[in-house]
């Protein structure tokens, strides 16, 4: 039997390898697809497409929601290129390496991440209009998708990061940032595998509090990473958020209490996870690696 490790790496290997399929054919040969290759395959974790093929194979065929999948970590890349440029977090190191803007000039990392964010809804389309059978489950797949990155989802989160840093440190204003920023697209990852793949609701609704428990603790263990982490194994500069006077948990409840709520948060994210048995092992141990990881 394997472990978590090797499943999320497996699915990973998959993912890679549909992604550079995908970006061969949509783009050109050229410096705005040599930059978003470059962070494409950077080396993240792909853990948001992983998230939406297991629960896809929870109720399907895995397979089915690979583009989907693709797409969503497409966006994951948008969103790092653009949270890493000198205008928002002005970071020089981001997976490890350093960050688009610094090899490829700030004008095509802004053009890069705009290309992969229109590459992954062009991705879902096409998908959607080649899969005629499919394209309720498409529809409300990208639905999901395009609200959790949208402007009362990633976009609404990051905007809150920028109005309130320096400002007092205030737990709802916390939870307000987290769930958008870095919450949705998770919880998106979640939900859109198995809608893609014909879920119930009953089993949204139970998927639904597994994702808001699971990118809690993802969010908390990312603060105690930067506050404490090995800048070789996170691959980006750690201290930065508490440099910049960032709402962090860890700066809002302390280090302790921060690992207590993010351990409460995974058992309830386990307990979520009940009415699937046997069918959510992976999802399960997924959710105790989260919060266990040190990358
Ligand atoms: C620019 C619209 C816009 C949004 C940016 C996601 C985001 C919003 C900013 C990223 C900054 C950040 C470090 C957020 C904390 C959590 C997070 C998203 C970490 C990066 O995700 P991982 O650890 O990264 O899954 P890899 O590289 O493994 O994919």
């Amino acid at each position: 039997m394997t472990g978590i490790g090797d499943t999320l790496k497996s699915l990973g290997g998959t993912v890679n390898t549909r992604l550079r399929e995908l970006m061969d054919v949509m783009c050109e040969p050229g410096i705005l697809k040599d930059a978003m290759n470059y962070s494409l395959t950077a080396g993240g974790k792909r853990l948001r497409p992983a998230l939406c093929l297991m629960t896809a194979g929870m109720f399907g065929d895995a397979a089915r929601a690979l583009d989907f999948a693709c797409a969503i970590e497409m966006i994951h890349t948008y969103s790092l290129i653009h949270d890493d440029l000198p205008a928002m977090d002005n970071d020089d190191l981001r997976r490890g390496k350093p960050t688009n803007h610094v090899v490829f000039t700030e004008a095509y990392a802004i053009l890069a991440g705009d290309g992969l964010l229109n590459c992954a809804f062009e991705v879902m389309l096409k998908y959607a209009l080649e899969n005629k059978d499919k394209q309720p489950e498409c529809i409300r797949a990208m639905s999901i998708i395009a609200g959790a990155s949208g402007v009362t989802g990633m976009i609404a989160g990051q905007a809150g990061d920028i109005a309130f840093e320096g400002k007092e440190h205030d737990p709802d204003v916390l939870q307000y940032i987290h769930t958008r920023k870095t919450g949705a697209m998770i919880k998106a990852s979640v939900l859109s595998g198995a809608v893609l793949s014909g879920a119930a609701e009953h089993e949204l609704s139970a998927l639904e509090t597994y994702g808001s428990c699971i990118c809690l603790t993802f969010q908390i263990v990312d603060d105690i990473l930067d506050e404490m982490g090995d800048q070789t194994r996170i691959g980006k500069t750690p201290g930065k958020d508490a440099g910049a006077d960032k709402l962090t948990f860890t700066s809002v409840y302390g280090i302790e209490k921060s690992k207590k709520i993010a351990r409460r948060q995974t058992d309830m994210a386990v307990k979520a996870l009940e009415c699937f048995g046997q069918k959510a092992q992976t999802l399960s141990a997924l959710a105790t690696y989260l919060l266990s990881r040190d990358r």
